[in-house]
């Protein structure tokens, strides 16, 4: 037994040598490690040797010196006698890099050599993430190994959100503490939103006094929050003063990394325009947003028409470069309401005297200014890929959200990249469940999806390619109010990215990288009182139609996990089926599936899902326009495999964006045909229409077409509530091998609308052949 247990070990050259009992779990997986014999003990003897001339490693080995009395009780201190001593030398290793370091620890000593402090900070890091995490009184014991390391990208990030919730000095500290410890190098500060202004501003009080604080709607969720009422008290908030910001920074500075603070503009603008009304474009008074969608009379954007609009965002903007050190200031630019700018004067004046073609270019004109003014005090621009539309401003950088397509384009015009793609870089959607989950903004990115990103996309040429600086992980924090909260939506999934960004794409190992999680960081979890995520237990099904047969896959991230299902609607036992391959679904019924790992059966429910079996069940289909490829479901056969969409827009719908969805389906041989239906999805905050109407046709030969009929829109005009609605057409029963449905798309989003004459999407879920 024990002797296998070696031979595993060996095997996966990744994996912590338990020589000496002191697991090497280091995360993220460093770019070469090897083991030797022996070990080095750290205790009251050892000392701390390094060029005291040099102040930054001064400041390093006191950083070093205090957190190993944190953990132990002594401190180790400078001594001119390299024996017994943990030895920091700068040394000139091309293969290091700015960041990288080489660890060397024999039984006389722990050597940390870099090129600068960066490298030997996070050779630190690597020797801490050893260490116990808390106080015990156990001997520090390092084995004797040899480490190479550096990271593959320059930026490292992790955004969080502070506006929709405030998060005070202190959990910034603890937050920065993580990042360092998994070394991130950026911090991603995202301080101003609609719903709170979280920075002091010294010639502008008012963004603070008022802006800072809102109508307390913790209770209600997000998307259904009340608009503010007349005269209630703002009473939830907080902002950073000027003094503690700069306390972060250095804190920040300290581990490594550098803060991009976030000013937004123009849109998400809510909460400075609460403070300053005479920025907006109607110029009237209106309150903090509390979140939610956006009431009628709220003002998002500045007025791009008022000069002293600039005049106000340049003196804030040097306020902030007076306190952020960053080469990078992010302007937001994101979701801009941009159908205030059409009803407004001063901004159409501005469009015309400029020779602007429409409002994306009026957007254009406004980042661009702020692109200039940034780079004359030698800062750079960085805002969401929305910056794209109307023509990119000369010097900016694009922060790719809306999948990678933003940052695609802007790498082929030779603009730097960073790459932080809603799936699955958004650590506000869900990480398993949904059911037993806190609640979440929507969307899945498990662990699992979040280990195996590719910040390069396979499009980009190797050139092309040099314009990704990185990646990122975002925390949007409309559901999230408690700290613990926080810490489970970014614990494990921060230390996925962090091997995604920093280590070599041919060292990510998932199983080894499970392993590493398991036996040592969620232990160092539990120890600090960090509240994480064991992961995703639940069961992804999905169906596969295809020539007719309809095929379930079922699958679990669980490492070791098998998996038991039922077909009978009961819950899944260990008695029940146990899965070896593909299920052939013949009737309609419900499927049931558990994950059971060592003899238990894990996650608060089973996944479901009911199939329901109808004459096209399983069959192929041909599309006239083609389905987005954002939105594709499963595959291509989504709507004759038995599973209906949910409320959940990724799961089971296809979308189409602006065209109608022309389909049609082969039924093998003839058939008698009584019903027609086609499923869709009303969700509009997501600019997602009902098709106006529904055609049905049937045909012998899928040559000669006969009318069904027609179904339209069964919904009142002003029902706008988020439901899937059946269009069915019955009519007396018919022969027939082919099926033809046409969805009408609704165009373009009407007046009002956030998306006011841009396409809107039509979602289809499944055509019932009865
Ligand atoms: C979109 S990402 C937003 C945020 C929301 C987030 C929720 C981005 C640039 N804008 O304002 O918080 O979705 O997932």
């Amino acid at each position: 037994m024990l002797k296998r247990f070696y031979l595993i070990l060996v095997l996966l050259p990744l994996s912590g040598a338990f020589a000496n009992k002191v697991p090497v779990q280091i995360i993220p997986a460093p770019v070469h490690i090897e083991f030797h014999d022996g070990q080095f003990v750290i205790d009251e003897n050892t000392s701390l040797h390094y060029n005291r001339r040099n102040t930054q490693l001064a400041d390093l080995a006191n950083f070093m010196g205090t957190y190993i009395n944190g953990i132990s009780g002594f401190r180790p201190a400078y001594h001119r006698k390299a024996e017994n001593s943990i030895i920091f030398e700068i040394i000139a290793n091309p293969e290091l890099g700015k960041e990288g370091y080489e660890l060397l620890v024999s039984p006389q000593n722990i050597r940390i050599k870099a090129n600068g402090r960066e490298g030997i900070f996070y050779g630190m890091q690597s020797l801490f993430q050893i260490l116990t995490p808390v106080r015990t009184n156990a001997a520090l014991v390092v084995p004797a190994m040899h480490i190479i390391d550096y990271p593959r990208f320059g930026w490292r990030g992790m955004m969080l959100d502070v506006s929709r919730h405030f998060f005070p000095p202190e959990t910034i500290k603890q937050f920065i503490d993580l990042l360092a410890s998994y070394k991130f190098n950026v911090f991603h500060w995202h301080l101003t939103d609609d719903t709170g202004w979280r920075i002091e501003i010294n010639q502008y009080p008012l963004l603070t006094d008022v802006g800072a604080w809102r109508a307390d709607r913790l209770h209600q969720t997000w998307s259904e929050r009340e608009p503010v009422k007349e005269g209630e008290p703002n009473t939830y908030g907080g902002y950073y003063t000027q003094e503690q910001v700069r306390e972060i920074v250095a804190y920040a500075k300290m581990r490594n990394i550098t803060i991009v603070p976030e000013i937004e503009l123009p849109g998400h603008s809510v909460a400075a325009l609460a403070a300053y009304p005479e920025f907006s474009c109607t110029q009237k008074p209106q309150n903090v947003h509390a979140g939610g969608p956006y009431p009628e009379g709220i003002q998002s954007a500045y007025c791009v028409g008022n000069e002293d609009v600039f005049a106000f965002l340049k003196n804030i903007l040097l306020e902030v470069m007076d306190l952020f050190p960053s080469e990078f200031i992010h302007i937001g630019g994101d979701e801009v309401e941009k159908s205030q700018w059409r009803n407004c004067e001063r901004c159409q004046a501005r469009i015309k005297e400029e020779g602007l073609a429409d409002e994306d270019e009026l957007q254009s004109y406004m980042i661009r200014r702020f692109d200039e003014f940034l780079a004359s005090h030698n800062r750079r621009l960085i805002g969401w890929d929305e910056i794209l539309e109307g023509g990119l401003a000369p010097g900016a950088t694009v922060m790719s959200w809306r999948g990678e397509r933003g940052g695609i384009a802007a790498a082929r015009m030779g603009h730097d990249v960073v790459m932080s793609p809603g799936y699955p870089c958004y650590f506000d959607h869900y990480q398993a469940g949904p059911e037993g989950e806190p609640l979440a903004i929507g969307g899945m990115n498990t662990l699992k999806n979040v280990y195996d990103y590719e910040p390069i996309p396979a499009e980009l040429t190797e050139d092309q390619a040099k314009f990704v600086l990185g990646a990122q992980a975002n925390i949007w924090t409309e559901y999230i109010t408690t700290v613990s909260h926080l810490q489970y939506m970014f614990l494990p999934r921060m230390l996925a990215l962090a091997e995604v960004v920093w280590s070599p794409a041919e060292n990510r190992n998932w199983e080894d990288f499970n392993r590493r999680l398991d036996g040592w960081h969620f232990r160092k979890f539990d120890k600090k009182g960090l509240t994480y995520s064991r992961g995703n237990t639940k069961v992804s099904i999905t169906p596969v139609s295809s020539e007719g047969s309809l095929e379930v896959f079922l699958e679990t991230e669980v490492i070791g996990g098998e998996i038991y299902y039922t077909l009978d609607g009961t819950d899944p036992t260990l008695q029940s089926n146990k899965y070896s391959g593909p299920i052939i679904i013949e009737r309609s019924l419900t499927l049931k599936a558990s994950t059971v790992r060592d003899g238990r059966i894990l996650g608060l429910l089973p996944a479901q899902q009911d199939f329901n079996i109808h004459l096209a069940s399983g069959r192929d289909i041909q599309y006239e326009n083609p389905v987005s490829r954002y939105y594709m479901a499963d595959g291509p056969n989504s709507l004759t495999d038995g599973a209906r969409g949910t409320l959940k827009v990724t799961q089971y719908w296809h979308g189409f964006n602006g065209r109608d969805m022309i389909a049609t389906i082969d039924l093998g041989e003839t058939k008698t045909i009584s019903s027609l239906t086609l499923g869709a999805l009303q969700k509009q905050v997501d600019w997602i229409f009902l098709p106006p109407q529904v055609e049905f046709e049937i045909s012998a030969d899928g040559n000669n077409w006969q009318k069904w009929g027609i179904a339209k829109n069964p919904l009142q005009e002003d029902d706008k509530s988020e439901q899937t609605v059946d269009y069915t057409v019955s009519a007396l029963a018919s022969q027939a091998r082919f099926v033809k449905v046409t969805a009408r798309n609704f165009g373009i989003c009407p007046p009002g609308h956030p998306g006011e004459g841009h396409s809107t999407w039509l979602f289809v879920d499944e055509i019932v052949v009865e």
